[in-house]
């Protein structure tokens, strides 16, 4: 399937719903192609940096000029990253959208490096992505700290990558949607339109989009505004494989590391719910905590410095009636099971992915819950071989939704089962040839 949506300097998620570069994808992506090609892996995520911004941003799209332009909505004419962008340093060439996704990519460089650091240092690897991480990580702490508290703001829904999640359901009933008349879907020409978001909601992302570009894609100004937890988990997790970069170039990355930690204080003092025994999303224009249980809420669980307490209250969420994770569901599912919104097949809004149970299993794991990541990672692996490794499933039953032969689905597929139960991640005997040291043992043992 990767070499299927290979295009020869990346990989695509699907060929037909997502026929070009998505950024979080291909973070997810190359964690999965270092076990098979460390030198893919490495070129899949340089492809994605050299559609950075001089801003530092990294654009969640980046187009494939030789796909037609109605193969997806919104296409490069819609964004115009090269004229609407270029007061934000978007590149002159390359045609990219303006909005982010998910910071994974300092995670998956080390992760890269680690599966073959012998052929990262040859080429210098770390030492050509490092400076633009970093510069990722800026924009995303100062120009987005939209809220003021420290914590990154996302400004579109799509910027999460839960697109659809009840949580954005009241801040965005504060935007006038763009007129269905305005633009045309091309998503549901490959999806059922039962499975994907309402035509209402389109009309609200095409609305934030359009902003944001005709404000020439500054920070600060968008009606819609929030921190969510998967996002900024994500975001320190990638700081403490940023001070493991540093170091392995030769800098201490100690001031990195105190940060992470820093912001790991601040994630619960911002989004910490203790009634809700989760983390929730802040409405930073409407103020407070939005109530509503989104799989985002469990992702911290990675964080090794969260509180013991915290940690425990999270498994007992994710376990318990909210989430079913070992018990009623197969896959934990992207929204509360008991939540008024639920649907078990609508996009985000009740269906699992394979990428945040992916993260839920190394949440596990470096909380020290071995067993309930051993049974994760067995359902996950049933699962997805048996949907064909769909885009997401029926939490239930795995039933598959979406696309099939689905990028992350079957990268992450790999990851697992090059990583042994109950060894913290390293990889499986005689499948590795070189930097076999525990992968997710490192990540833990380094303070991360
Ligand atoms: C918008 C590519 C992307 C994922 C997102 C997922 C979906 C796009 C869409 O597909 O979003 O970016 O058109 O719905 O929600 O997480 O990165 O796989």
């Amino acid at each position: 399937m990767l070499e299927a949506n290979w295009t020869g300097t990346s990989t695509v998620p699907s060929r037909g719903l997502y026929p070009h570069q998505w950024s979080w994808d291909s973070a997810f992506i190359a964690i999965g192609l270092r076990h098979l090609s460390p030198l893919r892996a490495q070129t899949e995520l340089e492809t994605l940096l050299t559609a950075q911004w001089a801003d530092g941003r990294i654009p969640h799209i980046v187009f494939n000029p030789s796909v037609p332009l109605d193969a997806y909505f919104p296409s490069p004419d819609f964004w115009r990253s090269s004229t609407a962008g270029r007061a934000a340093g978007a590149p002159r060439t390359l045609q990219t959208s303006g909005i982010v996704q998910p910071p994974v990519h300092a995670l998956a460089a080390w992760l890269v490096h680690r599966a073959d650091p012998g052929l990262s240092r040859a080429r210098g690897f770390l030492a050509r992505v490092y400076p633009r991480l970093a510069a990722w990580h800026r924009y995303l702490l100062h120009r987005r700290d939209l809220g003021g508290g420290g914590l990154a703001s996302v400004v579109h829904p799509w910027e999460q990558g839960m697109d659809n999640s009840p949580c954005w359901d009241a801040p965005l009933a504060r935007v006038a949607p763009a007129p269905a008349r305005s633009f045309r879907r091309a998503d549901l020409d490959h999806g059922a339109a039962e499975d994907r978001p309402t035509d209402l909601d389109y009309g609200r992302y095409v609305r934030l989009a359009a902003d944001y570009r005709d404000g020439a894609y500054r920070d600060g100004g968008g009606e819609f505004a929030v921190e969510d937890p998967a996002f900024n988990a994500l975001l320190i997790s990638s700081e403490h494989a940023l001070a493991r970069i540093a170091r392995e170039l030769g800098a201490t990355g100690t001031a990195r590391h105190a940060r992470a930690e820093r912001l790991t204080r601040v994630l619960s003092d911002r989004l910490w719910d203790p009634a809700a025994g989760l983390f929730s999303c802040r409405d930073v224009r409407g103020g407070g905590l939005i109530p509503e249980r989104g799989v985002s809420g469990l992702v911290p669980l990675l964080l090794p410095g969260l509180p013991r307490e915290t940690a425990a209250a999270l498994v007992a969420t994710a376990c318990g009636p909210h989430f079913g994770l070992g018990g009623e569901t197969r896959l934990p599912p992207s929204y509360d099971l008991l939540g008024e919104a639920f649907d078990p097949h609508r996009y985000w809004r009740g269906p699992a992915w394979f990428n945040t149970a992916w993260l839920l299993e190394r949440g596990l794991r470096t909380q020290g819950e071995t067993a309930r990541a051993d049974a994760l990672r067995t359902a996950f692996l049933q699962v997805a071989g048996a949907s064909g490794y769909a885009e997401y499933v029926d939490p239930f039953t795995g039933e598959a939704c979406g696309a099939t032969g689905f990028g992350w689905t079957a990268a992450l597929t790999l990851d697992l089962l090059h990583t042994r139960p109950g060894d913290h991640g390293s990889p499986a005997a005689g499948q590795h040839t070189s930097g076999t040291t525990s992968v997710q043992g490192t990540e833990g043992g380094d303070g991360a």
